[in-house]
């Protein structure tokens, strides 16, 4: 018998401080206010995008594992990732931003962490992954609404629709939590607390960007 059962909620009650860093940013408070320099929102697009490839991949994996009714809420997330990444380049563009940049190391360790999800099991993975979008989906939404340009960024992950998706994948994660194993239970919180510290580090990478 389990004396302790994970969920998503339990997660982010046991950790509300780290998710708390996770969400809430100088970098984010200042498109807020419209007074972020553009090196440093242009330094977040660039990687943003980056790290939004390999998300993608991510995404495909954890299809790849799911139950078969889990599968509709996944394809929908990866068809919003064909519109993101269409989308990233057309900000690209506006901005006269080159995509084929190298990534930082943070976005380079996000990555990494993405990467070496696929061994983990599909409660570890689902779990990560409704993490990922949840900090998006707070952290924008926190800051907003957001000063001119940067209002269609809060509304990409900020939107009612958005909110909705993640409550579905929390479901998910919390269906395939409540058969895990302890050990997968305590793995799942270790990938959590990972995502929590790398959106805090991602958000810092884009604020002490060098004006280049
Ligand atoms: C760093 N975390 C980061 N970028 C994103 N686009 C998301 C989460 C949401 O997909």
């Amino acid at each position: 018998m389990k004396n302790f059962d994970s969920t998503c909620r339990s997660l982010l009650l046991s950790h509300a401080e780290r998710w708390q860093s996770a969400t809430v940013h100088p970098f984010l408070q200042q498109c807020q206010q419209g007074t972020i320099a553009s090196h440093q929102f242009n330094t977040w697009l660039v990687q943003d995008y980056l790290f939004v490839t390999e998300f993608t991949r991510m995404a495909a994996r954890l299809l790849s594992v799911a139950p078969s009714a889990h599968f509709v809420t996944l394809l929908s997330g990866l068809g919003a990732l064909r519109d993101e990444l269409i989308w990233f380049k057309a900000k690209a563009d506006q901005r006269s931003l080159m995509l084929a940049t190298p990534p930082q190391p943070i976005c380079e360790s996000y990555c990494e962490f993405m990467k070496a999800l696929s061994s983990q099991p599909y409660a570890v993975q689902a779990t990560a992954f409704w993490a990922i979008e949840l900090a998006y989906n707070q952290g924008w939404q926190r800051h907003s609404p957001m000063a001119e340009p940067y209002a269609e960024f809060a509304d990409r992950w900020g939107n009612p629709g958005f909110t909705d998706y993640v409550k579905v994948l929390e479901k998910q994660a919390d269906h395939a939590l409540s058969t895990a194993s302890e050990a997968e239970q305590t793995q799942a919180e270790q990938a959590f607390l990972e995502v929590a510290r790398l959106e805090q580090d991602f958000w810092q990478m884009a604020f002490s960007a060098d004006k280049g």
